[in-house]
């Protein structure tokens, strides 16, 4: 099964699972990442840290992320600087297996803080502040990631299925700011021009079902397997 793979992608988990093998599943809103993830949940060597957004919907009552997308003047720093706290905290939460599976990662977050520098939603200093914040964790917090897994989907597939899902606070939510997060998801996991890449990328066709991706899966699985042996 994956694990195993991961195992043969030469990186064993370590025996102190304060450092367990760590993989990020990474991709557009509405990409599948939580339904993906869950799959996950039987294996009992494996922590599955489920969907961050909930942390981000009530942060002592408040709905951070309803308040970021109502008014991101105001509010759009402090919601990506909540983020990335949250983030963090998944990074380096202890756990009691030797494998563990998170739903994004700070390093993806930063996608966010790109696009809202790039569209001006961030102000230039909220952004050097937000930038300074990460590098310096990145630099000196111990956020070891093994292996990211790019859920690569269609900007026009994920609005459908976020239409579908219908989160309130998402309503607002274009087509064009869908299409401005996947073109930078893109730039850094598969054209890798953007900023560098933590570990190792498997890059799956995320507008597939959650069976024909783990077909996908095992297909690549045993394409390692052929290269490695
Ligand atoms: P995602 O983290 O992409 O989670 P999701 O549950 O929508 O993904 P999937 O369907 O694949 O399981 O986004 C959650 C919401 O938070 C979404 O509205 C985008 C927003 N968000 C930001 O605004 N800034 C950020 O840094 C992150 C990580 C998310
Ligand atoms: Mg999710």
């Amino acid at each position: 099964h994956i694990l195993k793979l991961f195992a043969r992608m030469s990186i064993i988990p370590s025996a102190v699972y304060k450092r367990p093998f760590t993989v990020c599943i990474e991709g557009n809103i509405g990409s599948g990442k939580t339904t993906f993830i869950n799959e996950f949940k039987q294996y009992n060597d494996t922590t599955v840290l489920q969907e961050p957004v909930e942390l981000w919907r009530n942060v002592s009552g408040t709905n951070l992320l309803e308040l970021m997308y109502k008014d991101p003047g105001q509010y759009a720093c402090l919601f990506q600087s909540y983020v990335q706290l949250t983030m963090l905290q998944l990074h380096t939460i202890e756990t009691p297996t030797p494998y563990k599976i998170m739903e994004r990662s700070v390093f993806s977050a930063r996608c966010f803080i790109e696009n809202m520098k790039r569209t001006k939603m961030l102000r230039p200093v909220e952004s050097v502040v937000l930038e300074e914040w990460y590098n310096w964790c990145i630099t000196n917090v111990k956020l070891k990631t093994d292996l990211i897994i790019y859920l690569r989907t269609t900007p026009e597939v994920v609005y459908k299925r976020m239409r579908e899902r219908a989160r309130e606070e998402e309503c607002s939510v274009s087509l064009e700011y869908l299409q401005q997060v996947h073109q930078i998801h893109d730039d850094w996991l598969y054209h890798r021009t953007l900023f560098s890449l933590p570990a190792p990328v498997i890059t799956l066709n995320g507008d597939k079902s959650i069976e024909e991706m783990f077909a996908e899966v095992r297909k690549c699985k045993e394409g390692f397997f052929t290269k490695a042996d």
